[in-house]
């Protein structure tokens, strides 16, 4: 296995270089407002996550190479690049004892992943939110806390649902430690609260199209008060998707296992259901699969045991050195002291 390791990493490093050299793909004539790279070969988690035993989720087909955000008129098209072509929900296919198929469950054109996009809109340390979504079970550093995130998934709408569940019970939990009892008014309040935070904070793309190994997607200016810009700090993960329906609760919450916002979890060993490869006593292991890292710290670090918190990329930051030599290691549980975050 550390073979096999070190060959992937060896990969990843080759093709870093190559991802970086054409970025500038074809367009329709809009301005780029900034591309994000990830190296290829790197959809093994901390290393050593692997893909559940299915047809449908072949080595590479939740490994990210770029992310371009274009204008548009009215927003953002977002093209998010892997190394495989989308897979395509089936008509044939059923998701569970509901009947229901693939294609009727999952209408945007995908099904198997879900891609969270963090924003951090100020870069004042301490600012937002540093949780991420159910079921990531990662951290965001001080430094990237989010004010805004993207969350592509296959089932947007239910998504959004499941969130405001989480959140409105979040909320009410708050309020009657604050003030004991909720009558009807305060209820509505909070809803209210809940409603505005969820619409303010969060976007679902419902305007998605998937062409081979892409998936567009569209982000009105609305959300991000403008175009969004390359100052501002962007932590984007990979994770698998569940198309069940079954919600289990404690999971549901974010904290206590791995089910979360449609998110497939990661175990031990290997199975259809789930990511292999997982660490023995850490139910919290988060299941991501790829993410973005800036240089300093690599994503075997930041999904590893111990891991250090999550820091954003920003594509105009300053020049940053090339990441350390300690890097190369980063699968290896040894390495996996926290270089301190860049967060700039
Ligand atoms: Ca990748
Ligand atoms: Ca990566």
């Amino acid at each position: 296995m550390p073979l096999l390791r070190r060959s992937t990493l060896l990969l990843a490093l080759g093709t870093a270089v190559l991802v970086s050299a054409c970025l500038s793909r074809g367009t329709r004539g809009v301005s780029s407002l900034f591309t994000l790279a990830d190296p290829r070969g790197d959809d093994h988690g901390d290393g050593e996550l692997r893909y559940p035993l299915r047809e449908d989720m072949a080595p590479g087909s939740m490994d990210l190479l770029l992310l371009d955000a274009y204008a548009e008129d009215e927003g953002t098209r977002f093209e998010a690049t892997f190394a495989r072509p989308i897979v395509r929900p089936q008509a044939g296919q059923t998701v569970d004892l509901s009947g229901e198929s693939q294609a009727q469950r999952a209408r945007f054109g995908f099904y198997t992943f879900n891609l969270d996009l963090y924003v951090d809109t100020d870069r004042v340390e301490g600012s937002g939110r540093t949780e991420t979504m159910p079921g990531r079970n990662l951290q965001l550093a001080p430094g990237s806390g989010w004010e805004k995130v993207v969350l592509l998934t296959p089932r947007p709408y239910e998504a959004r649902d499941r969130l405001r569940a989480l959140w409105l019970q979040v909320a009410r939990e708050e309020r009657q430690k604050q003030q004991g009892p909720l009558g009807e008014a305060a209820a509505r309040e909070v809803e209210g609260e809940v409603a505005r935070e969820l619409t303010a904070r969060v976007f679902f793309p419902t305007r998605v199209r998937v062409t081979g190994a892409t998936v567009e997607f569209f982000v009105p200016n609305d959300f991000f008060g403008g175009a969004p810009r390359p100052e501002w700090g962007y932590a984007l993960a990979v994770t698998g998707a569940s198309l069940e329906n079954k919600v289990d609760m404690p999971a549901f919450l974010g904290k206590t296992g791995p089910q979360g916002l449609m998110v497939l979890p990661i175990g031990p060993g290997d199975s259809k259901e789930r990511f292999g490869g997982g660490r023995l006593g850490d139910p919290n292991q988060s299941p991501v699969v790829d993410l973005i890292v800036p240089p300093g710290i690599t994503q075997e670090q930041v999904l590893g045991p111990n891991a250090p918190p999550w820091p954003a990329v920003v594509p105009a930051g300053p020049a940053t050195p090339a990441a350390p030599e300690s890097a190369l290691d980063g699968g290896t549980p040894d390495a996996a002291a926290p270089t301190p975050p860049t967060g700039e």
